[in-house]
């Protein structure tokens, strides 16, 4: 059975383990889960009538995967490139906890304010919801308000971008203006990388113009400018390793 990899096509959960299987050459298939529509099917295949589901999610011959590090590692189990090597699990899960936080508090900022501008909530539909007019506009509302009661923490768009900050200032201070956060490329630069999604998007991320807008903290962006200059960088290396 070739491998299904189950993803939300926006999301840099799913992007990012995306990114780290095509450069690691693995074969899969891609399924786009739709929020609400899709999760019935998902619990079937997954066996889990109950309880919170995340994408991505890995369906292969063995045991659903549902962690994109999990993805990832199962990914450099069988690539002649591996992105983690058992050296380097402890830096890139270090990492990964940091891309995690960002992101974390990223979420929330946005979601935020997509919630408040019907273009980007409209723009964020998957097309067959968009389709519903006034309808698929109430689902999305709906579905960023459980988001927002799944992730949010009660605190404003401020306290959110503070937290973005430090993040960002840590990721600054460890690069020290290399190319590569450890010795070498690795999924500590695809993670780093895909976490700076809601600081400002990388020009390949799908995303409409007034979504992206709001996924996009201007004044953090110009602050972080040098870092996002690097996360440029490694998505141009992604794509030249995907063409060797
Ligand atoms: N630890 C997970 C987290 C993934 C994650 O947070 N996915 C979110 C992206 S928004 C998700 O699928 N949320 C859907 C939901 O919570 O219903 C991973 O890295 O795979």
């Amino acid at each position: 059975m070739t491998a299904t990899l189950v993803s939300i096509p926006s999301s840099p959960w799913s992007i990012r383990a995306k990114l780290a299987l095509d450069v690691m050459g693995i074969e899969l298939s891609v399924v786009t889960y739709v929020p609400t529509l899709s999760t019935p099917w998902l619990r079937w295949k997954l066996r889990r009538p109950v309880g919170p589901l995340t994408l991505p999610v890995l369906l292969w011959d063995g045991p659903p995967l549902t962690d994109s590090m999990d993805i990832v590692r199962w990914g450099c189990e069988r690539s002649e490139c591996p992105l983690i090597e058992p050296d380097t699990l402890g830096a890139v899960t270090h990492w990964a906890a940091v891309a995690e936080r960002l992101l974390a508090a990223g979420r929330i900022r946005t979601t935020h304010r997509v919630l408040g501008d019907p273009k980007a909530l409209g723009e964020s539909l998957p097309p067959a919801v968009r389709q519903l007019g006034v309808l698929g506009l109430a689902a999305g509302r709906r579905e960023a308000k459980r988001l927002l009661r799944k992730y949010g923490d009660g605190s404003g768009a401020a306290a959110q971008a503070a937290r973005m900050r430090a993040e960002l200032r840590v990721i600054t201070e460890a690069l020290g203006g290399r190319a590569t956060m450890l010795e070498g490329f690795s999924y500590a630069d695809i993670v780093l990388a895909t976490a700076l999604s809601f600081v400002k998007p990388h020009s390949s991320h799908p995303l409409g113009p007034a979504a992206r807008v709001c996924w996009s903290a201007d004044e953090l962006a110009e602050e972080f400018v040098e870092l996002v200059a690097w996360r440029d960088q490694v998505y141009a290396e992604l794509e030249r390793r995907r063409w060797r």
